[in-house]
């Protein structure tokens, strides 16, 4: 009976591994690397390994399974990375080029950005933000937070169906841009947020209101000031965790491009199968 038991324990695990590796080359291969990338292959099956070997401290709170299931031959999902910056810092210019380029190589890539000004909590927020119309300071933030949730099943359905999505501009600058008010607490303004998909990846472009001042169009809209702007730059640093990587933005815009796509390859080839809940702590089921 044991024999038994552990013979089939060693059969499922050799045929899991087999399925697995097959899944890791055909990603590899629509990724554009080598179907040979045995390293970065051995990489994830570890990890695999010792989570589903490990199922009950698997936390259900703070992570969404894409497929809903833990059958392993499931669908990989695409890899959420936001660009975010202060003002004129390059964020839409570079997420234009790297769209362009990741599709050009044959990686599954969209563009989304925030506010998304087309639909009509969008439209609000654009009179608010040329200043053609004024609201409440809690009342905007509530509404910029809306336009995120309101495009949630978008972007959640995009990844499931293995396509990596770039976002310009995200939640994170939602807090900074409210915070930077008199009377709004940075926690006050994280928690209508709360919940939303966190980025695998968020990449910084840090530019100076100096140098921003420097570039096209500054000054045109509401927050373009350079007093907001170093309070913006400050919040941010607050909200910086381990899965953001600062960029210096002051360089040529193809020297950035190639340091922002080596980043999204990177994140696209180890992006996991749980996507994590943004500022959701995480809990055990222990
Ligand atoms: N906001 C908020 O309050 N709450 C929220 O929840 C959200 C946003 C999501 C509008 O956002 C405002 O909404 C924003 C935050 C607030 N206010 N501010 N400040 P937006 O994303 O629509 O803002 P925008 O009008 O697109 O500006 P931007 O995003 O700050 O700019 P950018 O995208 O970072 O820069 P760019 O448009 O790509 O480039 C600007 C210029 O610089 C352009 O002429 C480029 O050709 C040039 N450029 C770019 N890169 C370089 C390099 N490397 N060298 C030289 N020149 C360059
Ligand atoms: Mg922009």
């Amino acid at each position: 009976m044991y024999n038994l038991v552990k013979f089939s324990r060693i059969t499922k695990r050799r045929c899991l591994q087999t399925m697995f590796f097959t899944d890791i080359q055909q990603r590899n291969k629509l990724n554009g690397s080598s179907s040979t990338d045995r390293v970065s292959a051995v990489h994830e099956y570890t990890v695999f390994f010792k989570r589903a070997g490990n199922t009950t401290n698997i936390h259900t709170t703070s992570c969404v399974n894409m497929t809903g299931s833990n059958e392993t031959n499931e669908k990989q999902r695409g890899a959420l990375i936001v660009l975010e910056g202060c003002d004129r810092a390059g964020k839409t210019t570079q997420a234009q080029k790297l769209i362009k380029s990741l599709t050009d190589d044959g990686i599954k890539i969209k563009f989304m950005r925030f506010p998304e000004r087309s639909t009509k909590i969008g439209r609000i927020i654009n009179q608010y933000l040329s200043c053609a119309d004024n609201l409440e300071d809690h009342a905007i933030h509530l509404l910029f937070s809306a336009n995120r949730w309101e495009l949630v099943a978008e972007l959640l359905e995009t990844l499931k169906e293995g396509t990596s999505v770039i976002i310009d501009r995200y939640a994170f600058s939602g807090v900074v841009f409210s915070a930077a008010k008199q009377g709004m607490a940075l926690e006050w303004c994280k928690q209508s947020d709360v919940g939303l998909p966190k980025p695998d990846k968020v990449l910084f472009l840090n530019l100076s209101p100096e140098e921003a001042r420097k570039r096209g169009d500054f000054g045109q809209e509401r927050y373009e000031k350079e007093e907001i702007q170093k309070k913006v730059h400050e919040y941010y640093m607050e909200l910086k965790d381990d899965s953001w990587k600062i960029i210096d933005a002051s360089k040529n815009m193809d020297v950035v491009q190639e340091e922002i796509k080596k980043e999204c390859l990177q994140t696209i080839k180890m992006t996991k199968q749980t996507l994590g809940k943004l500022w959701v702590v995480e809990e055990s089921s222990e």
